[in-house]
C-alpha cells in the first residue's frame, strides 16, 4: 500500500537519479543500473524511510524525536526534524566521528554519545523516548520506515523499460531490505532475487539466514560501522521466506577497496558500508553467483541500491585503507 501523505504534504526524499553505470557494467559482465540514493538530502537512501515516519510522528502530535543511530538515519531524522521545526536528539556509538556529530549539530540536533555500538546507543535512546511527547525514530525497524523505503521501488518501475534480473543492497539491520521488499510486492516484482551484502564483523543476517533464527553477534568488528547492528530486525528474516534473498559476505577490505574503485570509476565517494554492495560487483560475485546457479546466465540488467552515507572524507578514505592493510 502506498504511503498516503495528507494534503499538500510532500515527502522529503528526491526521485533519485537512476544511470547505467559503463565501469561497473564491464565489472560485472551484465548491465548495471545505479540507483543513486548517495544524492538524497542528508546523504542517504534514509531519508525516505526516516521521513516518513518523522511525518507521521508530527501528524501524531509528537513534539521530540529520538533517533539512534550509526549516522545516517540521525542525519536524515535531523533534516526531517528541521523541516518540520521540531527538536530531535539523535544517541550515537563512540564509533561515530567527529565531523558527523558536527554534521548533526549543524542540523540543529542535539547529540548524545552512549556506548560502543549502535546497540548501545538504542537503549539509550529507548529509554530517553519514554519522555512525555517523545517519539523514537528508529532507523530500520519500523513498518512506516520500510514504506517510506518502498517508494525506491516504485521509482525503478516508472524508469525501467524492463524489469531488473536482480537488485543488490546492504543490509544493516534490514530495513533497506524490508523497504525493497516491500515495493517489490506493492508493483508485482516479488520474483526478482535480491542479493544482500554485509561486511564481515557487521554479517548478522547472514547469521539469522544460517541459523534460521534471530542472532545477536557478540560484537561488531567491522569497520562498516553503519551496517553494525547486532541483530537485525525479524522482518528481515521473515523477507527472506517471502522472497529469493541471497546473502553475501564480503570483507572489509573488499569493501574499502570497492569505496577506492568507485571514486575513481563514477566520482562519488560512499561509505563502506555502501561499499559492501559495490565490492559484490568488483569482486566478481555476481559472476560466481551465476556460475552457481543461484543466478541466471545470461542477466539482462542488474540494479544496485547506491546507498551512499555521509560519514566520508578522503582522509576517512586513507585511514580506512590503512586499517584494513591496502596501504
Ligand atoms: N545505517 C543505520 C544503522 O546503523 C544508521 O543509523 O545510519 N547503508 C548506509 C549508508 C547506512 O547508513 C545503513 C544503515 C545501511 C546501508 C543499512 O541499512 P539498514 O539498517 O536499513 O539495513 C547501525
Amino acid at each position: 500500500m502506498a504511503i498516503q501523505l495528507g494534503r499538500g504534504e510532500k515527502p522529503f526524499h528526491i526521485v533519485s537519479p537512476l544511470l547505467e553505470s559503463l565501469p561497473l557494467s564491464k565489472v560485472a559482465g551484465t548491465k548495471v543500473y545505479m540507483k543513486l540514493e548517495n544524492v538524497q538530502p542528508a546523504g542517504s537512501f534514509k531519508i525516505r524511510g526516516i521521513g516518513c515516519l518523522c511525518q507521521e510522528a508530527a501528524k501524531k502530535g509528537y513534539h521530540h524525536f529520538v533517533c539512534s543511530s550509526g549516522g545516517n538515519a540521525g542525519l536524515a531524522a535531523a533534516y526531517a526534524a528541521k523541516k518540520l521545526g521540531l527538536p530531535v536528539t539523535i544517541v550515537v556509538p563512540s564509533t561515530t566521528s567527529q565531523t558527523t556529530v558536527h554534521k548533526l549539530e549543524e542540523l540543529g540536533a542535539e547529540v548524545e554519545v552512549s556506548g560502543q555500538v549502535w546497540d548501545d546507543a538504542n537503549k539509550r535512546a529507548l529509554e530517553l523516548a519514554k519522555t512525555e511527547g517523545w517519539v523514537s525514530i528508529h532507523p530500520f525497524d519500523h513498518p512506516l520506515v520500510w514504506q517510506g523505503h518502498s517508494s525506491l521501488v516504485q521509482e525503478l518501475k516508472d524508469s525501467l523499460d524492463t524489469k531488473p534480473d536482480a537488485i543488490l543492497l546492504a543490509v544493516g539491520g534490514g530495513g533497506l531490505l524490508a523497504g525493497v521488499v516491500a515495493g517489490l510486492q506493492e508493483v508485482g516484482w516479488q520474483d526478482i532475487p535480491i542479493v544482500a551484502a554485509e561486511t564481515r564483523g557487521a554479517h548478522s543476517f547472514h547469521a539469522a539466514l544460517a541459523a534460521g533464527q534471530l542472532i545477536s553477534l557478540p560484537d561488531i568488528t567491522s569497520v562498516a560501522k553503519c551496517l553494525g547492528a547486532k541483530k537485525v530486525a525479524a522482518r528481515a528474516l521473515e523477507c527472506a521466506q517471502e522472497c529469493q534473498v541471497i546473502s553475501q559476505v564480503v570483507e572489509d577490505a573488499e569493501a574499502v577497496r570497492a569505496v577506492e574503485l568507485f571514486l575513481d570509476d563514477e566520482r562519488m565517494l560512499v561509505q563502506p558500508a555502501c561499499g559492501a554492495t559495490l565490492a559484490l560487483l568488483y569482486e566478481g560475485r555476481l559472476q560466481r553467483l551465476q556460475r552457481e546457479g543461484r543466478l541466471p546466465t545470461p542477466l539482462g540488467s542488474v540494479v544496485v541500491v547506491v546507498c551512499g552515507g555521509s560519514s566520508i572524507q578522503l582522509a576517512q578514505l586513507q585511514a580506512l585503507k590503512r586499517q584494513v592493510g591496502l596501504e
